[in-house]
């Protein structure tokens, strides 16, 4: 009965995207995006990244706030992406979320 009832807590936490993973986010600060077109560029760049799991582009302030699982990938791995797609990046910010 008890563990039953662990079982479906733990669930319900799993199901739960506060609690989907140890996921990170990193913000990617990048310079080099001067038209609306190149942020796809440096999106997709991200998205192949094996563990990268979300990315929201902001391109007024020239920067792409990135969610990843860091038990697949890094932040150094996610500016190398960038600087492969022309765009080279700085970490401008990283936290636990
Ligand atoms: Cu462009």
């Amino acid at each position: 009965m008890r563990r039953r009832f662990l079982l479906l807590v733990l669930a319900l936490a799993m199901s739960s995207p506060v609690f989907a993973g140890p996921t990170s986010t990193a913000v990617l600060d990048v310079p080099g995006m001067t038209c609306p077109l190149c942020p796809i560029t440096v999106k997709t760049a991200l998205e192949r990244v094996s563990g990268v799991e979300k990315v929201a582009v902001d391109f007024p302030a020239r920067t792409l706030r990135v969610d990843y699982d860091p038990s697949k990938t890094t932040p150094a791995a996610l500016l190398r992406a960038t600087a492969d797609a022309g765009y080279p990046a700085t970490i401008e910010k990283r936290n636990k979320s």
